[in-house]
This record gives C-alpha cells, structure tokens and sequence, in this order.
C-alpha cells in the first residue's frame, strides 16, 4: 500500500512539474484601464495625443479653469474616433501639475474605460496619478539621463507600470540610429536594477522636425527597425515630424505609415485626423492584419457617416447634444445642451421624453450587455439630473395652472438613494396637473405611511433603482395595504418588472413616467372621492 501511495505521490509530483514547465513566462508588454487591457506588439496601438496643451487653447483654457467639461469630451471624441489609449499631460508652468494631473486622471476613469499613458515630467504629478489610477499605466516617459531614471523607475517598480523610454540623454539625442539603440541598452540595464522587465519598457527613438533637419524621418524609421531586430517594444510622437510645416497631416500620414512599415508598435497621434485613422486601417489591411477587410470596411462606413451628423450638430442641433452629454455622462454639457434647447423653444418634456429617457435607455442597456460599467451609469444618471434640473425650472415657470387632479406621495424606497427616475416621475405628474408630494429618496416605510395618512392619499408611487432595495419597496406596501388596502401602490425604477410588482403586491407597474401618469389620471378620476 505504502509502495502504491508513494508511487501516486511521485506520478502527481511529476504532472505538476510537467504543467509548471510547461507554464512558460510570457514576456508581453500589456497596459490595462479598471477594465480593459491593450497589448503592444500584435499590432501598432494609436494613443490620442490631444489631451495635450502643446499648441491648444482651448485646452489651455480649460487647464487653467479646471474646466473638467471640456478635457473629458476631449476624451471621449478620441476614444469615438478609435484610439485605444489616451496620452493625458496638464504641463503648463502656471499649473500646480501635481493636484491637476490627478484629478484629470481620476475624472477620466469615470467615463472612459481606456488605458491612460501618463505624460508628465513631473515626478510628483507622476506618482499621485499613478496612485490613483485603476489598471496598469503607461508612463510617459523616462529618459536615459541620470536624473530621470532615478525619478521614474522607483515609481514604476512601486506600481508596476509599463515605461515609454526615450533615447536622449545628457548629451542630447544621438544623430544616429545605432546611437539611440545603445540609449536603450542603457536604459533596459538600469530598469532591470529596478526589477522592471524589457516587457514593461516600450522605447521611443524620437523624431524631430522635418523643418530643420532632413534626415529627421530617415534616422527615426532606422532606429526603429534596430529597435525592433533587438526584441525591443516601440512608440514615438508622429505629429513632431512636421511641427513648423504646412498640410501637417500629409506628412504625419505619411511617415506614421513608414513607421508602422518599419515595426512600430505605438504611436502617440492625433485620432481625430481622417488621414491619421485612414493610414492605420490602410496599413492593417496592407499587412494582411485585416480578415476580409473588415475592419476597414468598418471604418470606412463610420466615415460617410460622420457628415452628416456632424452637420446636424454644427447647424445647432442643441437636442442631440443633449442625449449625447447624458449618454457620456457630461454634466455640465447636459445642463447647457438642456438650456439651448429650450431656448430653441424646444418642448421641455419632449427633452425628457425623446433625449433624456432614450440616452439613459442605452446607456442602460450598454450596462446590462457589459459594455458600460457602473461609474459610467452613475455619471449618466448624474449627467441627466444636470439637464433634469434645468428643464425643471423651465416647467416651474409654466404650471399648467387649474384645478389639480389628486393627490399623489411619492418616494424612493429606504436604502435606496437614486432619484433620478423618481424625480422625472414627480415633475411629469404635475405637469399633468397632480399635487405631489415628493418624500424625496431614501424614505423609510413608517415615513411613507403617515405622509400617506396625513394627506389620505389614494396613489403611492414608490421607486427603486438596486435591486437589494426591493425587499424595502415590499414592506413599504405591506404596510400600506395594511392601513389601507384600497391605497393603490405603483411601482417603478430600473430592476422592476411586472413579474417583481406582481410578487411585492404592487397594485400596478409602471414603465416610464407615462405609464405612471395615466396610471394616475385611472385611479384619481375614478370619481370615487375619498371623504376629506
Ligand atoms: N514621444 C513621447 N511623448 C510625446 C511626444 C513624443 N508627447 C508629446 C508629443 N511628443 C506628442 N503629442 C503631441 C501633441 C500635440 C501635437 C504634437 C504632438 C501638436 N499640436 C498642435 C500644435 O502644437 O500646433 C496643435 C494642433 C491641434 O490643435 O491639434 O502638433 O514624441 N513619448
């Protein structure tokens, strides 16, 4: 027996050493948001280059002001355009970079599920954003100067960060491609000091402009081509080559195109460029990348696309903006896309109905599939409250005026604290002429009853937004019924269904706020008044 045991103990023993060599350690080079992860090396990775205050503005502005509307919707226009990670830099000198930088990277998070490359040559700014940040960052960059790398290294260890490395030094950036390699070198051993993996270091040999030197181009696409024969990852700045030269795109385009050619594996550019985009899906497709062509395809049909739509938002179409912001998840742009419609003398509750509702639908529906995660439904809702408020006001100033129709209470449940839906509800019903009395959210059951009692009211509308809340929806009834069984309860929010409404004894569940108000118009004017 013992002979038998000991034999299955070794036969074990070697089926772990089989799948432990077999386990081989893949050496990728990987960088990952709070949910998604991008790969360098199957194929070049286009990173947005326009979170970036070098020749902008606008940017500049919204820097200074900390006006976070205009940095996301930058964000959020490069991931659309199709950019797969987002350089972010806040370097202005009359910024205070280290509160700044982080902020923007907390922000980010909340709307866009890309990864970040985190350009800074700050080293505080760098660590609090890397702090914060969900996922494996890129960092962008460390240099092969002395002073650098003692800044960055230590950081991307402690983090485990992936590094872009740019071939300069103390002496400058080497003329020649052989010098830049030997950068590298350099900086691949002192990482290593660190504990870093090659994996994690994705080098940049740096191009200038073609405006003052013209073997700018030539020398970069060589030093790639080293870079990659020496097993290296790599990245560079394609807009810098025509910095100083007219129809910059062409030339970006272009060379970008030679730098994919010659083994590139990311490229800091400008998504928004048709030409930038169109020489990327070009080059996949060239390079056998792109089964059938369906990528290009793809993006070629976004394109025809885009004109039209893009006419309808420059001649003002102020509510498509709006379902756009709120989709997105843009406050501010919300409550002004709300204010210009009005303005327009747009419908207020045709804004709820036909913008607001829908976007919140998709979103809703992108967060079901797993498209959309949960800081992006809240900023959603959070987005649609901006503009909600808005339009609120604009009703305040035009009460329908009249006799009112009935009472209705209203609430969201205990534990429960979204209003949004609810508080759509309160404003539909009284535009529709009820008197409502809005307890507001997280309203525990004894509070419902007695608001109930005091104002003998023959509809309650109860709503809840999680699921864990139903439990406190059904002992809301219960103790409604309890006092009065011909007290009608309706029920609503985004987890209930007919199905739900029927098992908490709800008298009636309502879709949408219509349904709500046509529920209430059937039981309010029923005749059956309560005596007062
Ligand atoms: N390597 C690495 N990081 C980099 C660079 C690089 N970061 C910064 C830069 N180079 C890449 N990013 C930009 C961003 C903007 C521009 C060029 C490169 C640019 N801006 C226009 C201007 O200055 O005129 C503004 C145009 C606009 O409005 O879009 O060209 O090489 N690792």
């Amino acid at each position: 027996e013992l002979a038998k045991a000991v034999k299955a103990a070794e036969s074990m023993n070697s089926d772990c050493g089989a799948i432990r060599r077999k386990r081989s350690h893949k050496e990728r080079t990987l960088v990952s948001s709070f949910s998604g992860c991008v790969e360098f090396g199957a194929r070049p990775v286009p990173i947005g280059e326009r979170l970036n205050p070098t020749g902008k503005k606008l940017l500049k502005q919204a820097l200074r002001d900390g006006d976070m509307g205009y940095i996301l919707k930058m964000a959020l226009e490069q991931e659309e355009a199709g950019c797969e990670l987002l350089d972010v830099n806040a370097g202005l000198p009359e910024i205070d970079e280290e509160k700044l930088l982080p902020k923007i990277v907390r922000e980010l998070q909340g709307i866009t599920s890309l990864p970040l490359s985190i350009d800074t040559t700050n080293a505080r700014a760098l660590e609090a954003a890397l702090r914060i940040y969900n996922g494996k960052a890129l960092i962008n960059s460390v240099s092969g100067k002395k002073e650098s790398m003692d800044a960055v290294f230590p950081l991307a260890a402690k983090y485990g960060a992936a590094i872009i490395c740019l071939t300069l030094d103390e002496d400058g950036i080497p003329d020649t491609a052989e010098g830049r390699l030997k950068i590298a070198e350099k900086i691949r051993l002192e990482a290593e000091k660190y504990g870093i993996s090659r994996a994690d270091l994705i080098i940049d040999p740096l191009c200038l402009s073609l405006a003052t030197d013209k073997d700018a181009a030539a020398t970069t696409l060589k030093a790639l081509s080293l870079l990659k024969e020496a097993g290296y990852k790599t990245s560079l700045g394609v807009s810098n080559v025509s910095f100083g030269l007219p129809q910059r795109e062409l030339l970006n385009s272009a060379f970008f195109t030679a730098a994919m050619r010659a083994g590139l594996s990311a490229a800091i550019m400008n998504p928004l460029s048709a030409s930038m985009m169109g020489a990327y899906h070009a080059e996949l497709l060239m390079s056998g990348q792109d089964e059938a062509a369906g990528e290009y395809i793809e993006y070629a049909g976004k394109l025809s696309l885009k004109e039209p739509m893009q006419r309808e938002t420059a001649s003002g179409g102020a509510s498509s903006k709006l379902s756009y912001a709120v989709e997105k998840g843009l406050s501010a742009e919300a409550a002004e896309a709300a204010e210009a419609a009005i303005k327009k003398g747009e419908e207020p509750l045709l804004l709820i109905d036909r913008e607001i509702i829908p976007a919140l639908d998709r979103m809703g529906k992108a967060f079901e599939k797993g498209a959309a995660y949960l800081p992006q439904l809240l900023m959603s809702a959070e987005a649609a409250k901006s503009a909600f408020d808005v339009i609120k006001k604009e009703l305040a100033a035009s009460p329908s005026g009249g006799k009112t129709k009935g009472k209705v209470v209203i609430a969201t449940v205990k534990n429960d604290i979204h209003d949004i839906g609810k508080n759509i509800v309160r404003v539909l019903l009284e535009n529709y002429g009820f008197d409502v009395l809005d307890l507001g959210k997280d309203v525990p059951k004894e509070e419902i009853l007695s608001a109930a009692k005091e104002q003998n009211a023959r509809l309650v509308g109860l709503s809840a937004l999680m699921t864990t809340t139903v439990p406190s929806m059904q002992e809301t009834i219960e103790l409604l019924k309890k006092w009065d069984p011909a007290c009608a309860v309706v029920v609503g929010g985004a987890v209930l269904n007919e199905e739900y409404a029927r098992m908490i004894e709800a008298d009636k569940y309502a879709r949408d706020a219509m349904e709500t108000v046509r529920y209430a118009e059937n039981i309010l004017s029923s005749g059956m008044d309560r005596p007062e």
